[in-house]
């Protein structure tokens, strides 16, 4: 039996999820999820690591399925709700899904592909949660559970694999380090395709037993109303989020704000991570809701690796320490270790994913000789406490808590035929970390920036298409050809 079900099966009455006005307890996600594995399965006894893609609505019937899949010994592959066409047949085509599991609301956009690759699709409906008595294969710890897509210094997204072992490192490191309990209940307004809402929030919440509330999409009056019913105690967000609701805070009247901070006063913690928390946002979030935010650091390869103590000095501007059992360093360029100097957040441990999926070459560049993984992140250490001062490429953008890679950008934007050349930046702002922006060599009169902007939203994620245009007659370059970013950026 696979962990995270195991676990639930001891809080058999106790309410998993929440959602809308439904209320759904852990016998019912355990018996929905054996009940979809035996679908899965039809006449085999082990679906043996074939992939399968899924694009489903967040709550019950996302976390049924993702358990489903990971009974039947399949590898999960979670589908972006918000990713056009072309990046959603991207993710299944790298991965080489072969089953595609789907909400109905997601039919019209995906039945295209469906018919393309053939592929083998169900449409979920009311999801059976009477017990199953069905024999279901075991799956051992070291067994691939997750692909989850990531950008980085190459143009295209990589799978990130992840082992059924890897990830309970993961869970049970915050478990352990935050204190998690069954009475704990959390909200979940982040995207699940991504670590930070898959498995900080939804998964360390259904392994502890506590209740993991749903909302379909993130909107600050919805989020407060949700505060308000004073049920839930932990939440974890991205910083632009927490932008959005002080500044959704600061418009409501005196008594509202009152109410509000009353509510948010009684909460056990509050996690910001993914992207920088700027100092201002932390200053304003201890007003709003009395709480000093645990800023945490994590990559999608690692879960997260460094924390601000849950009991202890949480430091502005610090990512925090090592959590417990995770090795972590700091190395120069020739991968030794330093100390009292800048370095490259080196890490290794059980969570440390398995592989980028099909791209051994990547895999191996990405670690050193003795088996650190090389984050790209640089660090220094004051006090003991990590303190992130960049990334070693340019070529990577954090927007809204999103990692971007401009070279992706760039490959597209070199397609359209009214651009000869360009260089995608991003520029720093308060809200979203940074925003995207585009500097577009055009030796057509024709290029209209609003078409130019349609036209990429067609084929890229919303957030990956950048939201500033500059056109120009040339790019600056160096001695050696290469684009000089740095000189981009002062364009904008
Ligand atoms: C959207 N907009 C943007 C951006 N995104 N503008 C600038 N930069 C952006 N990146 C604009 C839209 O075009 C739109 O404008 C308006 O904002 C609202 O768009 P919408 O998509 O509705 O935005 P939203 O719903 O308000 O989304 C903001 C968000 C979202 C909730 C912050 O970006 C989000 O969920 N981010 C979290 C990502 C995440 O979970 N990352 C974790 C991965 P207009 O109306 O003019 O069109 S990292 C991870 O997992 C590691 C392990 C870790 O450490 O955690
Ligand atoms: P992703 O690849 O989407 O998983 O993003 C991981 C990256 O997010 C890391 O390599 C860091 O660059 C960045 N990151 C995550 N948490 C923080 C944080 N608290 N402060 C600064 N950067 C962060």
């Amino acid at each position: 039996m696979i962990e995270p079900i195991r676990q639930a099966k001891q809080h058999k009455d106790s309410v998993a999820i929440r959602g809308g006005n439904l209320s759904y307890c852990y016998s019912e996600l355990v018996n929905a999820a054996e009940n979809l594995s035996n679908v899965l399965l039809v006449s085999n006894t082990d679906l043996a690591e074939i992939r399968v893609a899924f694009m489903v609505t967040p709550g019950f019937d996302y976390v049924a399925t993702l358990w489903g899949i990971w009974q039947a010994g399949g590898i999960a592959v979670p589908l972006s709700l918000t990713h056009p066409l072309p990046s959603l047949r991207y993710t299944i085509e790298d991965s080489e899904s072969t089953i595609l599991i789907f909400s109905p609301e997601f039919e019209s956009i995906l039945s295209p592909l469906i018919k393309e690759k053939s592929l083998l699709a169900l449409k979920l409906g009311v999801l059976n949660t009477e017990p199953s008595s069905h024999p279901l294969p075991a799956i051992s710890l070291d067994r691939r559970a997750l692909i989850l897509y990531t950008s980085g210094t190459t143009n295209l997204p990589k799978g990130v694999v992840t082992t059924h072992r890897n990830i309970k490192s993961q869970i049970t490191t915050l478990i352990n380090a935050w204190k998690w309990s069954n009475h704990d209940h959390t909200l979940c307004i982040l995207p699940l395709h991504h670590v930070h809402g898959l498995i900080n929030v939804v998964s360390c919440s259904l392994w502890v037993g506590a209740t993991c509330e749903f909302l379909s999409e993130f909107d600050a009056k919805k989020v407060f109303d949700s505060f308000l019913k004073q049920c839930i105690n932990v939440f974890m967000a991205v910083p632009t989020i927490y932008f959005k609701l002080i500044t959704y805070w600061e418009r409501l009247p005196k008594s509202e704000q009152e109410k509000t901070t009353n509510a948010l006063s009684h909460f056990r913690f509050m996690v910001s991570g993914s992207a920088a928390l700027p100092a201002t946002v932390m200053e304003k979030w201890k007003v709003v809701s009395h709480h000093t935010l645990l800023e945490r650091y994590g990559m999608t390869e690692l879960g997260m690796a460094i924390s601000n103590p849950y009991e202890g000095e949480r430091k502005t501007g610090f990512v925090g320490l090592p959590l417990p059992g995770i090795c972590i360093r700091l190395a120069n360029e020739m991968n030794e270790e330093v100390h009292d100097e800048l370095g490259e957040i080196q890490v290794k441990g059980d969570n440390v994913f398995l592989e980028y999926w099909n791209k051994p070459e990547a895999t191996s560049t990405s670690f050193t000789r003795d088996g650190w993984f090389k984050t790209g992140d640089i660090a220094v250490i004051e006090q003991g406490y990590y303190r992130i001062m960049g990334r070693n490429s340019v070529d990577i953008i954090k927007s809204g808590g999103y990692k971007i890679s401009a070279l992706e950008i760039e490959e597209i934007l070199r397609t359209h035929p009214h651009v000869n050349d360009c260089a995608v930046v991003g520029i720093e702002n308060e809200e979203w970390g940074e925003i995207v922006a585009a500097a577009v060599v055009s030796s057509s009169d024709q290029l209209d920036v609003d078409l130019l902007r349609i036209w990429l939203k067609e084929q890229l994620p919303p957030y990956r298409v950048p939201r500033k245009f500059h056109i120009v007659n040339e790019l600056p370059r160096n001695a050696m050809g290469k684009v000089t970013k740095n000189e981009v950026k002062k364009w904008f």
